[in-house]
């Protein structure tokens, strides 16, 4: 077996063994002949899509335009060149953004496509929608046998600490940094009242291997712990881990985005019984470590 991972350098790629992992120089996604090429040569006999072009609520909501156009683009070559090239398994990344905004809780695969998602990501969920509707045509069609995953909102270790286009956990953590560092507020965007779950990327990469070699249905599988959590205490937690006295104060002249997205995973709950998730406390005391051994490199 050969597995290639997309996105091998980012957030989610970075946590995943694969025995190819390469850099957008070394493979460009948005070239078709490219990727066919790349998988031929190497004989891949399984993949894991992570690469994508992502960011937070802020850079999603800038870049509508550029997170439809080059995700779509990127999606359906890894799909079409896999098909060309036999590969055997391929697993997908949605994200709990992709369900309509006006959805019943807790979403469940089969609402997905009822409806417009959030107006803060509608591109980035509707391009990543496609993944879905692109792995069971090939299915179908071809009796490819593409999966797609569905996770919350992930974070960790190698996550995007810019915060322009970062996500909400490593935003904060170098926000907090800053404020203990300068003496100053530590401002959270929005009203802090938004629910979200989150899953720490060990978790992700861990689940993920193993709907690699076990799950080989066309429904979508979410991944996601039992809990949300309101970003406020996310943002108290970061205080008090990071150690920040000072004043914790939010500015709503940012969106808040979606108010919650509880996702379903009784999937996973049957298929993986045992499966431990990592607390919120735990991980994101992980992910403080990996940020301020790494921010140096981050802040300059
Ligand atoms: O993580 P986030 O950017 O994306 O924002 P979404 C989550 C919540 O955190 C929002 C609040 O309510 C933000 O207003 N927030 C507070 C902040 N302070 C900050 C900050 O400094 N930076 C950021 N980024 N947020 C994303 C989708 O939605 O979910 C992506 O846009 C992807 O496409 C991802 O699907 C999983 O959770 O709102």
């Amino acid at each position: 077996m050969s597995l290639l991972v997309t996105g091998g350098r980012g957030l989610v790629g970075s946590a995943i063994n694969g025995d190819f992992k390469p850099t957008r120089n070394e493979l460009d996604l948005m070239d078709l002949d490219a990727i066919v090429a790349y998988l031929k040569e190497r004989h891949i006999t399984e993949m894991i899509h992570c690469a994508a072009k992502v960011g937070g609520i802020k850079a999603n909501m800038d870049q509508l335009g550029e997170f439809f156009y080059a995700n779509t683009i990127i999606n359906t070559n890894v799909l079409e060149a896999a098909r060309q090239c036999g590969v055997e398994k391929v697993v997908s990344f949605m994200s709990t953004c992709v369900f309509p905004d006006n959805a019943t809780y807790p979403l469940t695969p089969d609402q997905i496509h009822n409806g417009e998602p959030h107006s803060s990501n509608y591109a980035y969920a509707y391009a990543k929608r496609m993944l879905d509707v692109q792995s069971r045509a090939y299915r179908d069609q071809y009796g490819c046998n593409f999966v797609t995953v569905i996770p919350c909102n992930i974070y960790g270790p190698h996550d995007n600490f810019d915060l322009e286009s970062s996500h909400v956990i490593p935003a904060l953590i170098r926000k907090c940094d800053t404020a203990i560092e300068d003496r100053t507020d530590f401002v959270i965007w929005g009203t802090g009242n938004p629910w979200r779950e989150f899953i720490y990327v060990g978790d992700v990469a861990e689940i993920t291997t193993w709907v690699l070699k076990n799950y080989n249905e066309p429904t979508p599988f979410i991944m996601s712990p039992d809990d949300e959590v309101q970003i406020s205490t996310i943002a108290q937690t970061i205080a008090s881990v990071m150690g920040f006295e000072g004043n914790i104060v939010y500015d709503d002249q940012y969106p808040d985005g979606q108010l919650k997205k509880p996702s379903d995973s009784s999937t996973l709950k049957q298929l993986l019984p045992d499966f431990q998730f990592t607390s919120i406390e735990n991980g994101l005391e992980q992910a403080i470590g990996w940020y301020q051994t790494h921010r140096k490199e981050i802040t300059t």
